[in-house]
């Protein structure tokens, strides 16, 4: 399988540690978003999309999203719950994450660390919503080992992406403490160095 990806994106780090974590071999094929790459037409005639990351399997068929593409490759694994109502669980965290947490939590980031942004020029709407969502996951995480009960699931390694990298947009994690100690789990959990 090839990864299409750039290691700058929490996105496309989602897949790398799944794939290592369910043992499926990849070669990465480095995309550098900031120089258009993944905007070129031979980019987007595997995803039109024009985004990382994407996959290409072993037959020649390819595969864009984070989240649809790790929950093809842990089919089978620990990390998708057996139970039907843990999956769906999982998939609540999943989905919440691309509509509630990235949006902020790691376009802040971008602005930040790529665009070159001051931290106090952010839109307070990205600020608000990204200390909002890391509050909903202190909660939620306040006497819980990972987000759907005790092992770490596909929840954890779509919200851990850009969460862990939170500080790099200006979120300090020191005011989350229940979430900087799942962190913490989950980067030894999935082998995260
Ligand atoms: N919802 C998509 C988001 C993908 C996405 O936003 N990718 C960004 C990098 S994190 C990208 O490719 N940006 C470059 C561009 O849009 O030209 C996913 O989870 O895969």
């Amino acid at each position: 399988m090839k990864i299409y990806g750039d290691s700058i994106s929490g996105n496309c780090l989602k897949v790398k540690w799944t794939a290592e974590f369910v043992g499926r071999s990849y070669t990465w094929i480095e995309v550098d978003i900031l120089k258009g790459e993944s905007r070129t037409p031979a980019y987007l005639a595997m995803n039109p999309a024009g985004q990382v990351p994407t996959v290409v399997l072993e037959d020649g068929r390819s595969l864009s999203q984070s989240n649809a593409i790790i929950t093809y490759l842990a089919e089978g694994s620990a990390l998708i719950p057996a139970d039907a109502y843990d999956r769906a669980r999982m998939l609540e965290w999943m989905f919440w994450e691309q509509y509630s947490h990235e949006p902020y939590v790691a376009v802040a980031r971008f602005h930040v660390q790529y665009l070159g942004k001051p931290v106090a020029e952010l839109e307070s709407r990205i600020v608000e919503r990204g200390a909002a969502a890391l509050q909903r996951m202190e909660l939620a995480l306040t006497g819980s080992t990972f987000l759907v009960g005790d092992d770490v699931t596909l929840a954890d390694v779509a919200l851990v992406a850009y969460t862990r990298v939170a500080h790099e947009g200006g979120f300090d994690l020191g005011a989350y403490p229940a979430v900087k100690a799942w962190v913490a789990r989950t980067e030894a959990a999935l082998s995260i160095r």
